[in-house]
């Protein structure tokens, strides 16, 4: 018998290319709702490590789309980890850490949880989780300590939660952040 998820979650990869939109550029790959069914995907798919610059993967409870712009993300934000100069196995292990906290939904507030994603970029890479509710103060403080403790992430690593509409607008690279993790 298989260990049933408290949620269905789908997979998304966004693959970087030029001649598309951003919405052309995601695709839906899949959805799970054991831990049997996660691992067996895991050991399928490339690590981040692997995927070339501008490559995203996305993992969402089923039913929400990974962009600002659906209704479960709307008043939502995201806490976002900057990894400028980690190594390959530390992206890695931070993804797997990030999507087992996700999945797991061990923390107080996990119906605020929305998704997570790990964007491949030419500078910095950056892992997060998104939540549904930048209002809610104490569930968005919550899941950012588990979220320190399920990626025994040091000092050295900074979470900050940004709002998608402050991100949406953005001028730049320079997102204003509500509230700071160390
Ligand atoms: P990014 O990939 O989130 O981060 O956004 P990056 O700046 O580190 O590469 C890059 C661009 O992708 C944005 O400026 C948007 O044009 C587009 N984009 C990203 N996201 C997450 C969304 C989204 O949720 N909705 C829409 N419409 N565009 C998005």
């Amino acid at each position: 018998p298989q260990h049933p998820l408290n949620n269905c979650w789908t997979l998304w990869y966004l693959e970087n290319d030029r001649t598309k939109t951003w919405e052309e550029m995601l695709h839906e790959v899949t959805s799970f709702d054991t831990v049997e069914n996660f691992w067996s995907l895991f050991t399928h798919i490339k690590p981040p490590s692997e995927l070339k610059v501008g490559c995203d993967y996305c993992l969402f409870k089923k039913g929400i789309r990974p962009m600002w712009e659906d209704e479960a993300n709307v008043h939502g934000g995201r806490w976002v980890i900057s990894l400028n100069k980690t190594t390959k196995t530390d992206l890695d292990n931070f993804w797997v850490d990030s999507m087992l906290c996700l999945i797991g939904e061990a923390c107080d507030n996990a119906a605020e949880l929305c998704g997570a994603v790990v964007n491949i970029r030419a500078k910095t890479n950056k892992i997060s989780i998104w939540t549904a509710d930048g209002g809610k103060e104490e569930a968005v403080l919550e899941i950012g300590r588990k979220l320190r403790e399920g990626l025994r992430m040091d000092s050295a690593y900074t979470l900050q939660y940004q709002l998608h509409k402050d991100t949406m607008v953005k001028q730049g690279s320079t997102v204003k952040s509500i509230f700071t993790l160390q």
